[in-house]
């Protein structure tokens, strides 16, 4: 149903990043006097209402020449919707992350982690109140397409919130397992190994029941670093180029599981390359150290 729109009120101030490309932008503003994001997103023109969109929309020819055409059309609103996502009260964190910036190349040792890295995130990090949220059906309980309850290897598996679910050529899901204090990659032992098999296994399982996708077209991965230090999976379309999909920051869910099953310590010793965007303070203090 249509609500008295949230943004019409939204005050832009800059914008932080545009892409022609992806068909998108991100603009700080001010919402209700405080702080906000908004990301505003063409959406993929869908199969299944092509038909409709051709026959209902309105058309202008543009130019002639030849066998050559083009046209701007005009298809009705509800085959013409815009993809937002708000954040507000946005920290100065969440401006930073959606900023075009250049980004630089960490080696982070084992020993880099706990010294630098560890006090780092623990102070600096986003908070993770969304993601326990979901956990305690408080938010998107209607969203959760699979959930393994137990508390030791169980998750929740749901629509990113990139997804609108319109169509499956953008399908990105993640699993949020339950156990808390997992932060990241860095924690992981083979005492994980249960936990990461039964997202592999029932997680694809579920999304195969539920989107007829077969796990040989998802990519199953995890980000390092994370924005958020609760541990999930991302799982997305092969088809699609997902944002940080990327080798600099994905980890696929099977290296991961065959990495600790060689070695149990492997992502608490092991340098792990992850990308920096010019401006965070983690960088800064990887330079102060002498590390870059
Ligand atoms: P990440 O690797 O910690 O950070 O992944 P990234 O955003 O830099 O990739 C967190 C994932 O959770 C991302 O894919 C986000 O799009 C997604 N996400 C973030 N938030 C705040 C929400 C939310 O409130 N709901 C849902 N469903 N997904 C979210």
């Amino acid at each position: 149903p249509a609500i008295l729109s949230p943004v019409s009120g939204f005050k832009t101030e800059r914008v932080l990043r545009d892409s022609a490309r992806d068909k998108t932008v991100f603009v700080h503003g001010k919402m209700d006097e405080q702080e906000a994001v908004i990301i505003l997103e063409k959406t993929p023109i869908r199969q299944d209402t092509l038909e409709e969109m051709l026959k209902t929309s309105t058309v202008k020819l543009e130019m002639k020449n030849d066998i050559y055409s083009t046209y701007q059309l005009q298809a009705p609103p509800h085959l013409n919707e815009i993809k937002t996502t708000v954040i507000c009260p946005a920290t100065e964190k969440h401006v930073k992350k959606y900023l075009h910036q250049e980004t630089f190349l960490i080696e982070e040792s084992g020993d880099d982690y706990s010294a630098i890295t560890l006090p780092y995130i623990s102070s600096q990090s986003f908070s993770v109140q969304w993601v326990y949220n979901i956990l305690e059906k408080k938010a998107e309980a209607d969203r959760i397409v699979f959930e393994d309850p137990d508390p030791n290897v169980g998750f929740v598996l749901l629509p990113d919130f990139k997804w609108n679910q319109k169509q499956l050529d953008d399908l990105y899901l993640i699993a949020i397992v339950h156990r808390r204090g997992i932060k990241s990659l860095r924690d992981l032992t083979s005492d994980d190994l249960p936990l990461l098999r039964n997202i592999q296994k029932k997680g694809l399982e579920a999304v195969q029941k539920h989107y007829s996708i077969p796990p040989s077209k998802l990519r199953v991965y995890l980000h390092y670093q994370p924005s958020y230090y609760h541990l999930h999976v991302h799982i997305t379309s092969l088809d699609y180029e997902a944002p940080g999909c990327g080798v600099e920051r994905a980890h696929l869910l099977s290296d991961v599981i065959q990495n600790l099953q060689a070695d149990s310590r492997y992502y608490r010793s092991r340098t792990i390359t992850f990308p920096l965007r010019a401006d965070d303070a983690l960088l800064l203090k990887f330079r102060e150290a002498g590390k870059l």
